[in-house]
């Protein structure tokens, strides 16, 4: 259980490949405890390491050499022209670890695999083949508010710059008979896909506002069936959120109920219902922070990419019948590759840049704007969830 692994293991990692067997603030190593007293040192080289890494792939402006006043506006250049750094929290498989890999083979990305578990991480980008010089794995746990914050103050220790942030890490738990909760006590799926981002991306609003980079994004990853005006969100249990009743209680299954709208717990809907707050809350950002920061904040769905972890936990026959089903009768099938590359245009096609959007696919593959269902674009709604959520994180 999330609550146990959290608390026993409260771990921060932050490895670059290069220096492989260096931990930062650790206290578990791979998952196992260390013995007490024994914590690995910061290392001030590490993070010169890091830095190296984004400053190195810098793109030179090319009229550097002219000039006087051509190489005043190649300085300009130089400080904007600079390699991303994005953040993808749940990177270790399926649509984060495609978007990485689509990412850093540009070669004008780092990115940072926010992941909690730093092996199948690391793992995962040596088996795509991402140059190590193009990632770095760090430790979070969405799972608990404390992990998220170690991962925020490492992020800040490695003096890397914030320029996209892509909220994509998810369970589903659909044959969960009871509820399961987060080392806070909060219901899984929602503390992990809402509340867990809510805190990160509002921490890292303020890293956000000390990039110089052009065009900064901050996506929240979504999905079609938390929308009920589609086929797919009017299938059985349909995405409610009520009146938050639930979630203003705590979500802990104790005092109150497990599930947002104050139900009795339903995996499925409770992942549906998540999905509902990740478009909220993109909606949200962008009303109190667009304007202010210059922040470009989005949400997607990538299409159906019936073959990621996202089913681990779901029966068998649904793992073998899901796939062809997507493919040939609904046709919202997507490759992995294809949903990365989808997602990749989210943080730097220049082209979807536009605030306040739930960018969709359609069968050509060509982007467009989506409408969202009544719920996930109830301005009030947003507005109230925004409030819980502060107060359950612990920002109000
Ligand atoms: P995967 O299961 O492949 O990826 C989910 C990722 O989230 C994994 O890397 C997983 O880590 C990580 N994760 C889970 N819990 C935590 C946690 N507590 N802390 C940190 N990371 C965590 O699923 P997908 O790639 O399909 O899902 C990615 C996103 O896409 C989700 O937001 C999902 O809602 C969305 N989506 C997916 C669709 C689909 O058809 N698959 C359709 C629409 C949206 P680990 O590897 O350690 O398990
Ligand atoms: Mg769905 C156009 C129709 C469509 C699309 C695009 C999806 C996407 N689904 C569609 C239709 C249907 N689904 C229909 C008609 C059925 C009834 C047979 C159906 C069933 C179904 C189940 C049982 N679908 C599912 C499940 C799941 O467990 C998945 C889920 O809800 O995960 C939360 C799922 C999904 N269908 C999708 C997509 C994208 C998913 C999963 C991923 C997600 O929303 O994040």
């Amino acid at each position: 259980m999330a609550l146990q692994a959290a608390t026993l293991f409260p771990s921060t990692r932050c490895i670059s490949k290069e220096n492989k067997g260096i931990a930062i603030k650790e206290t578990s190593l791979f998952g196992a405890a260390l013995p007490a007293g024994i914590k690995a040192e910061f290392s001030p080289s590490l993070y010169k390491e890091l830095r190296k890494k984004v400053s190195n792939g810098a793109i030179r402006a090319q009229t550097a050499a002219t000039a006087p006043a051509v190489n005043q506006a190649s300085s300009e250049a130089k400080k904007t022209l600079r390699k991303g750094c994005v953040v993808i929290t749940g990177a270790s498989s399926g649509l984060g670890l495609a978007a990485a890999k689509s990412l850093a083979e540009t070669g004008k990305w780092h990115v940072i695999m926010a992941c909690r578990n730093f092996l199948k991480a690391e793992q995962a980008a040596k088996s795509l083949g991402i140059a190590k010089e193009n990632y770095t794995v760090m430790h979070l746990d969405l799972a608990s508010l404390d992990s998220v914050r170690q991962f925020v103050e490492t992020f800040r220790r490695s003096e890397m710059p914030l320029d996209a942030l892509v909220c994509n890490a998810a369970v589903y738990l659909p044959t969960a008979k009871e509820p399961t909760f987060t080392a806070e006590g909060f219901e899984l799926s929602v503390g992990t896909n809402h509340l867990g981002h809510f805190l990160l991306a509002r921490l890292l609003l303020d890293d956000f506002k000390k990039s110089d980079f052009p065009q900064k994004r901050l996506i929240i990853v979504g999905s079609i069936t938390g929308n009920t005006n589609t086929l797919a969100g009017n299938v059985p249990p349909k995405a409610n959120l009520g009146d938050l009743r639930g979630l203003a209680g705590g979500l802990n299954g104790v005092g109150s109920s497990s599930m947002i709208d104050g139900s009795d717990f339903d995996g499925a809907k409770a992942y549906k219902d998540s999905k509902v707050c990740n478009m909220l809350t993109m909606q949200e950002f962008h009303r109190r922070y667009h304007e202010e920061t210059g922040i470009s904040f989005a949400s997607l769905y990538p299409g159906c990419i019936a073959e990621t972890g996202l089913f681990r936990n779901h029966i068998p026959l649904f793992r073998i019948l899901f796939p062809p089903f997507q493919k040939y009768i609904t046709k919202g099938y997507v490759s992995e590759k294809e949903a990365g590359d989808r997602l990749a245009q989210v943080v730097s096609d220049p082209s979807l840049s536009k605030s306040g959007v739930y960018w969709s696919w359609n069968s050509t593959s060509a982007s467009f704007e989506n409408q969202l269902s009544k719920e996930a674009s109830d301005a009030e709604k947003a507005r109230k969830l925004w409030e819980v959520s502060e107060k359950l994180v612990g920002l109000a």
